[in-house]
């Protein structure tokens, strides 16, 4: 989700409230640029920080309570799979079990360790440059360069990455197939890395909802996005937290923070709380949060974005969901891994 991100927190940053407010996976990417640049990126993410407690006390599930993310059994996702991506369409939020075997998620998360080490040095040495391996972070938080926490991009040509999506396609093709279609673009490949002392995230959304005020001519079918536990996620691990129904509705980001507070706290929430290989699968304009590690574990979320439109339509990727290496940008459908 590489993308240029509008947060919550970019309204409290840059004081405007022109459809500032969604989008992200990340407020912040690297942090490379000089001395003020880094004095201002430490501000933007303290105020990030700050805001995101702000709404977990006071905001999120305010009046209609905080539950469970709703879990669909597997067997209705075999059987009536058209009845659940309807109820995905409308839920824009919604958790299966057993997207993935544990031997999946066990063999993908050790590589995934390695080639965090791996990418952490190659950036730090200079071979290549942040953007090519890292997508901005809501919330990194401010452990030098990398934060706690990282989207870190997984390359398809890894057989471990592509037995994973080809076993993910399979065990959820007859969701995916209403929902999408056999050929859907791949998006996003990529993983979330939170490591003990990541931050709670600012409410927000991955893309934004078009046609808007400012984009009227542009429109986009749904991208869905699948994350996936590579690990049993325990509470101090941090969920992630979805606004459902939240997906269809632009008017929220033009309008002033205290609107939008008022809205966050009219909302139901839900809490997903993953075991190993299970996924929750989200509308990427769903508003939602990764909650903050307080554990002493890192936590892995395997993920992937599909949809039945291959473009983008804002130039460069503009507000949309981009956590993909170059080289895999537009090269790959669902049925290549069917
Ligand atoms: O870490 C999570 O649970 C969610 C992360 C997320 O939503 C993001 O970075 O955009």
């Amino acid at each position: 989700m590489r993308r240029t991100f509008l947060a919550l927190a970019a309204l409290v940053v840059a004081r405007t409230h022109a459809l500032s407010a969604v989008v992200n996976k990340g407020a912040t990417s690297g942090r490379t640029g000089g001395l003020f640049d880094k004095l201002q990126d430490g501000i933007a993410a303290k105020n990030a920080e700050a805001l995101a407690i702000k709404e977990g006390k006071s905001l999120v599930g305010k009046e209609k309570g905080l539950k469970a993310l709703t879990v669909c059994p597997t067997a209705t996702m075999r059987e009536k799979g058209g009845v659940l991506a309807k109820l995905v369409e409308r839920e824009g939020a919604v958790g299966l079990r057993g997207a993935l075997s544990p031997e999946t998620c066990g063999a993908l998360r050790a590589w995934i360790d390695g080639e965090s080490e791996r990418a952490k040095a190659e950036v730090s040495a200079g071979d290549v440059p942040f953007d090519a391996r890292f997508g901005g972070v809501n919330c990194r938080g401010q452990d030098g360069l990398f934060g706690q926490r990282q989207d870190m991009y997984l390359p398809v040509d890894e057989p471990l990455v592509r037995a994973a999506l080809a076993e993910m396609a399979a065990n959820l093709r007859p969701l995916l197939e209403p929902l999408v279609g056999k050929d859907a673009t791949l998006h996003e490949i990529s993983c979330l890395v939170a490591d003990p002392g990541s931050p709670r995230q600012c409410i927000h959304a991955d893309t934004i909802v078009l046609p808007c005020p400012q984009y009227p001519d542009a429109s986009m079918e749904p991208l869905y996005t699948f994350f996936m536990a590579l690990q049993d996620v325990e509470d101090d691990m941090g969920h992630t937290l979805f606004l459902p129904s939240t997906h269809t509705d632009h008017t929220l980001w033009n309008v002033r923070r205290s609107d939008q507070e008022k809205y966050i706290a009219s909302r139901p929430a839900q809490r997903s709380k993953l075991a190993a290989g299970d996924v929750a699968i989200f509308d990427s304009r769903c508003l939602h949060a990764g909650l903050g590690n307080t554990s002493g574990k890192r936590r892995v979320l395997f993920y992937c974005t599909l949809s039945a439109q291959g473009d983008w339509p804002l130039p460069g990727g503009l507000h949309g969901s981009n956590s993909i290496r170059a080289e895999d940008r537009w090269r790959w459908k669902l049925s290549d891994f069917l």
